[in-house]
């Protein structure tokens, strides 16, 4: 049985990291985060849009996201009847890009869907392959090695199973040499956010040695036959990031061979049913996916935990404890981990966590509601 939006409420939130993070392209502090409140029949879900404060991981911005979310894509879906919560994909795709503010809207009606259903979201999106999740840490560029060092230390205390630093050109073959003599066992891997070209790929060569488990998007954005030949040259795979964002990308990126690891983010392909379906492409070719994140507030990394039960999230994710991020996170519990490294997953309906409304309300800046 079909059910109707009757209305949407955009939130736009302000919330301090406990520390900066630093990428290839720039440090962030405090995030500007859009929540998207979908509801029905009394019913409320939730979702939330990773897109960056400004345009520097993708094009997407939280700016530009309230607008789109406001002009374009509430009027698509807001009063019609849905089918379920597969059909909302379908009314945005005419939208160019934007995935991410798309994905906010999306996720949160596939959340109310699991919500009307009684089950929980990991369930409602076909998950469901495994009850903890493996989990990971990224790593942002430090402003010295022996921060770095102290940093991983501090998290393979707290039991998680894989490594990931941020590298960029000036920022990584010592970095990585000098991390790899401190902890030469570890699952370690690194990733550029687009930091490097084809020219630069002797130096990308050079960190075959320390066997890292993969490269993540050393190069261009939306160069996926410039990552084929890279991939051609170097022995440690590539994991693609920012290059796919839609099932098709993923299918000619494998069909080039232009890496063999995609890590999915549920906003960069546009929801839950743009990650199905990267994750089904990377299946049949046999490649391992993983589960990204865009330093999410609470609604986004349950969204997150619930989207790494699908099967062929094998790989530990970037998916971790709301306290690496957040001094409080605007869910109830918050997102913890096992001494295992691993996130254990919710049978409560929808995305499995309570929103802490009182807390909520002190971080919102903004809130517009359409009816
Ligand atoms: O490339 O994976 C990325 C954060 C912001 C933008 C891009 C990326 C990241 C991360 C952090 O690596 C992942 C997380 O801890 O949420
Ligand atoms: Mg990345």
């Amino acid at each position: 049985m079909g059910f109707r939006i009757d209305k949407i409420t955009l939130r736009r939130l302000r919330m301090p990291l406990v520390h900066f993070f630093e990428t290839s392209f720039g440090r962030t502090y405090e995030r500007e985060i859009i929540l998207v409140e979908v509801s029905a029949e009394g019913l409320a879900g939730w979702g939330e849009v990773t897109c960056g404060e400004g345009p520097f991981y993708n094009e997407e911005w939280t700016g530009a996201a309230w607008l789109l979310l406001k002009d374009f894509a509430i009027p698509r879906v807001l009063g019609r009847e849905l089918d379920g919560a597969g059909a909302v994909a379908p009314l945005l795709d005419p939208i160019r890009g934007h995935l991410m503010a798309r994905g906010g809207l999306e996720a949160a009606v596939w959340d109310l869907e699991a919500r009307r259903n009684g089950v929980p979201l990991w369930k409602q999106i076909g998950g469901g392959a495994r009850r903890e999740i493996p989990c990971g840490v990224s790593i942002g560029i430090q402003d010295s090695v022996d921060q770095l060092l102290g940093k991983i230390d501090h998290e393979l205390k707290a039991g998680y199973q894989r490594i990931k630093m941020k590298i960029k050109p000036g920022w990584d073959v010592d970095v990585i040499a000098q991390v790899r003599r401190r902890f030469p066992e570890i699952l370690l891997m690194a990733d550029a956010n687009s930091a490097y070209t084809l020219a630069e790929a002797p130096r990308l060569e050079a960190l075959d040695e320390f066997n890292l488990m993969m490269i993540e998007q050393p190069l261009g954005h939306d160069e996926i036959i410039d990552h084929a030949e890279l991939q051609a040259r170097l022995k440690t795979p590539i994991c693609l990031d920012e290059c796919i964002r839609s099932a098709h990308h993923a299918e000619q990126a494998l069909r080039m061979k232009a890496g063999r690891i995609i890590n999915i983010k549920l906003g960069r392909v546009g929801g839950f049913a743009g990650a199905r379906a990267v994750h089904d492409v990377a299946q049949r070719h046999g490649v391992p996916v993983w589960c990204g994140g865009m330093l999410e507030a609470g609604v986004g990394r349950a969204h997150n935990i619930a989207l790494a039960t699908l099967p062929n999230f094998i790989l530990p994710g970037d998916v971790s404890a709301s306290k690496r991020y957040w001094k409080r996170d605007i869910i109830s519990p918050e997102v913890e981990t096992t001494p295992h490294g691993t996130i254990a997953i919710r049978d409560e309906p929808g995305f499995g966590y309570e929103i802490d409304h009182t807390f909520l309300s002190t971080v919102t800046n903004a809130q517009e509601s359409f009816a």
